[in-house]
């Protein structure tokens, strides 16, 4: 394989080496933390068929990382995101060196409707902070996306000034699997891009309702964007997304859109009023911008700013991440134990019989999820 062949399908044609990323061979299989058992060794070998570079060492991955090496920085990405149970064991390795070295950005969570103006902010954003000197990592989850679609991929066109600086990394969604794989490969991806020295990681979801709790669980600082004029139904927004906010951004706040934004702001800021705060101490407020023009994101910026101030003197950002961390923990037992349980082989046989006994009447419930239960225990 060439390597411009290697270049993923969302780098620009005329991207130079500020595209860092290249695309391996995957392995089909996903343990996604768990047993080796479902490798597909077809595609092992087809794999080992094609030349491809020397593999790195942990060691090398580690230091490429530190040393803030894009190259090595994406080839890390991809062993995190890699099904193989071998390139697990070495990427929770690389991990576990690089955590000390984590933890010093502010993260950032994007949500909104499709087409609200997600893309659109990261690159004004994006662009208003590497302007800066700040270096910016974007990264996504999108458990929709597969290789051919997915909302960043769209994006080589929406973010394309932002992929040309120096100062920022922009990396698609991990594509394929559920929600809480594709969660959980962000969030490492997350955790190298730290320790590669970024100072701020924006995460773009699209509003799926547990997208968006998936993300709100990985960041600091969670804004949801709303267009005036749609309906709530409209957008699909429900008063739970709303109450996981830091702030609304009320986006498109220009043209003829500019009353309508400011009366969805008056309506959105009375609402949450009444919403009890996420975040302890910090009370979410709605703001109105556009992300095409810039007007109002250096303001969104400050109050950004202003609650990373705020609850990191007041601690609610320190116990934040603790708990975070607390419940990643428990999201991925309950994950790694559910595909534990029906990748037994003793349950998947009994699973039919038990199922049918179940839909006719002859067994309870509760007696036959105990019956299954034992098989594993
Ligand atoms: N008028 C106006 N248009 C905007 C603004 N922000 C984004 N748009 C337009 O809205 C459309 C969608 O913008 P995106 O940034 O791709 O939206 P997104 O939320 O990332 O969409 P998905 O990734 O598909 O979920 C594009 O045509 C943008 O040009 C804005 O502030 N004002
Ligand atoms: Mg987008």
């Amino acid at each position: 394989m060439s390597d411009a062949a290697q270049k993923p399908e969302w780098t620009p044609d005329d991207a130079g080496d500020a595209f860092a990323s290249r695309v391996m061979k995957g392995v089909v299989g996903g343990h996604d933390g768990l047993s080796a058992e479902s490798e597909s060794r077809g595609t092992a070998v087809a794999a080992t068929a094609v030349p491809h570079r020397r593999q790195l060492t942990t060691e090398q991955y580690v230091q490429g990382v530190l040393a803030g090496d894009r190259a090595i920085l994406a080839r890390a990405i991809t062993l995190i995101e890699s099904n193989a149970p071998h390139h697990f064991v070495q990427a929770q390795d690389v991990l576990r060196q690089l955590l000390p070295h984590s933890g010093n950005s502010l993260r950032v969570g994007i949500t909104g409707v499709p087409g609200a103006g997600k893309s659109t902010l990261i690159e004004t954003l994006g662009l208003l902070l590497t302007g800066q000197g700040q270096r910016v990592a974007v990264l996504a989850v999108d458990p929709t996306s597969s290789v051919s679609g997915g909302s960043i991929l769209g994006d080589k066109t929406r973010m394309e000034k932002l992929s040309r600086q120096p100062e920022a990394f922009i990396r698609p969604s991990p594509t394929g699997g559920m929600l809480g794989g594709v969660a959980r490969k962000t969030r490492e991806t997350m955790l190298l891009c730290e320790a590669a020295g970024f100072d701020v990681i924006l995460v773009e979801t699209v509003g799926t309702g547990q997208s968006e709790i998936a993300v709100r669980g990985m960041v600091d600082f969670f804004l949801l964007l709303l267009v005036p004029g749609a309906g709530d139904e409209l957008q699909g927004i429900k008063k739970g997304v709303v109450e996981l906010a830091d702030a609304i951004l009320i986006n498109k706040a220009d043209g003829e859109n500019r009353v309508r934004a400011e009366a969805a702001r008056a309506e959105y800021n009375r609402a949450l009023h009444y919403l009890t705060p996420i975040t302890e101490g910090w009370r979410a407020r709605a703001y109105t911008g556009s992300a095409m023009s810039g007007v109002g994101i250096a303001e969104l910026w400050a109050v950004i700013r202003q609650f990373q101030a705020q609850t990191a003197a007041s601690g609610a950002l320190a116990a934040r991440r603790r708990e975070q961390a607390r419940e990643w923990l428990h999201t991925l037992l309950a994950e790694q134990l559910q595909a534990y349980f029906y990748g037994h082989t003793a349950v998947q046989s009994a699973l039919p019989d038990i199922e049918q006994a179940v839909m006719r009447g002859e067994m309870p419930v509760s007696a036959a999820a105990q019956a299954l239960l034992r098989l594993v225990s």
